[in-house]
């Protein structure tokens, strides 16, 4: 497994560029911007306190989906657990929780693309379980994939949908700063995405875009402004049977997104996790594998709130929790959900195929 950074390989990333993209300008990014992370929300935190909340999910027989959050706070005889419950969206919607409205916490949001594409992005609960709408933007179309990310830097997301075509992908990303947008053609016709992932550290999120090479997994990270190509790499094989690929984040916590594959070896996942910047990565056993029942979950979320992801999955056998601190090292096990949920994780494959 390798990884380069063309920033550092200018002949490199020329070539890549006018080779697989076809570009004629090439604009890398700036320079980076130590302060800008501050404004980012944490992934799945519903409360606003910085910490993932534990939030998993599963269809009604209606065909909703039913949220179901447990607020990740001490539970004490004066502070009872805090729990939202609601039916939100149908299971054929794309699932993309996050801040959309920059208030730093997350909102039940979905992405639907029956008629025309719609972002539904609703107010979480703060009373019992009733779930109201805040907004409803009509973007994209029937056939797009809708790929979150927070692409001008202002903290809030974007809402961003990409469109295939038979000579690649094209962006569409509505600036949540401005309310202007913009389109950009970023990645080939085979290939898929993950959400928006900050690998320069100045608190604009980049393109992520991700193929199948020779059977190595392969990353390719474009300006959202330009397209230019920024890092490009393998990371991981392409068998999904061997390996989960979790959306990139910042792991290490220089601000700067790690790329994130999970190996099911015989009885143990290893999370291999590597820092683009350094080409230093960490292999760590956690999470279990197992046959005839389900293997733990990867997932993902700065569940101590230190600024950091943590390495933690999901055991649907005991509806549990498991996270590996990276403050301390320490572990988390968190009881929540109930038979046949799963924890929500959004981003795995988000370019509908065709
Ligand atoms: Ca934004
Ligand atoms: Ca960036
Ligand atoms: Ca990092
Ligand atoms: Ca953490």
């Amino acid at each position: 497994m390798f990884f380069k950074n063309y920033k550092k390989n200018p002949p490199a990333l020329l070539l890549m560029i006018l080779a697989v993209f076809g570009l004629a300008i090439i604009i890398l990014c700036g320079a980076a911007n130590t302060d800008a992370q501050t404004n980012k929300s944490t992934y799945l935190d519903f409360t606003g306190d910085g910490k993932t909340d534990w939030a998993v999910i599963t269809n009604t027989p209606d065909r909703h989906y039913r949220w179901k959050i447990l607020a990740n706070q001490p539970i004490t005889a004066g502070n009872p657990p805090f729990i939202r419950i609601f039916d939100y969206g149908f299971i054929s919607d794309f699932l993309i929780p996050g801040d959309y409205t920059g208030d730093r916490k997350a909102e039940p949001t979905v992405w639907r693309s029956d008629q025309q594409g719609i972002f539904y992005v609703a107010q979480f609960p703060t009373g019992a379980n009733e779930i109201t709408l805040d907004r409803a933007v009509q973007w994209g179309t029937v056939g797009d994939g809708s790929v979150p990310g927070d692409y001008d830097g202002d903290g809030k997301l974007d809402y961003t949908v990409v469109r295939r075509s038979t000579t690649g992908l094209t962006w569409y990303i509505l600036n949540s700063r401005t309310f202007t947008w913009r389109s950009v053609a970023f990645g080939f016709p085979d290939g898929n995405t993950f959400p928006g992932a900050d690998f320069t550290g100045d608190g604009r999120d980049e393109l992520v875009f991700t193929a199948n090479v020779n059977g190595n997994f392969t990353y390719y990270i474009g300006d959202a402004v330009t397209g230019a190509l920024v890092l490009a790499g393998q990371w991981g094989v392409s068998d999904r049977f061997r390996q989960t690929k979790l959306p990139p984040a910042d792991y290490t916590g220089d601000g700067k997104a790690d790329l994130v594959a999970v190996q099911n070896n015989s009885s143990q996942l290893v999370w291999y996790i590597l820092d683009p910047t350094t080409n230093k990565y960490t292999a760590t056993e956690f999470g279990l594998v197992r046959t005839g029942a389900s293997s733990d979950i990867p997932v993902q979320g700065d569940y101590d709130g230190d600024g950091r992801f943590d390495i933690a999955v999901y055991r649907p056998s005991n509806h549990t929790f498991y996270v590996l601190k990276s403050s301390d090292g320490g572990l988390i096990a968190q009881t929540w959900g109930d038979n046949g949920d799963n924890p929500i994780i959004y981003g795995l494959i988000l370019v509908p195929t065709n």
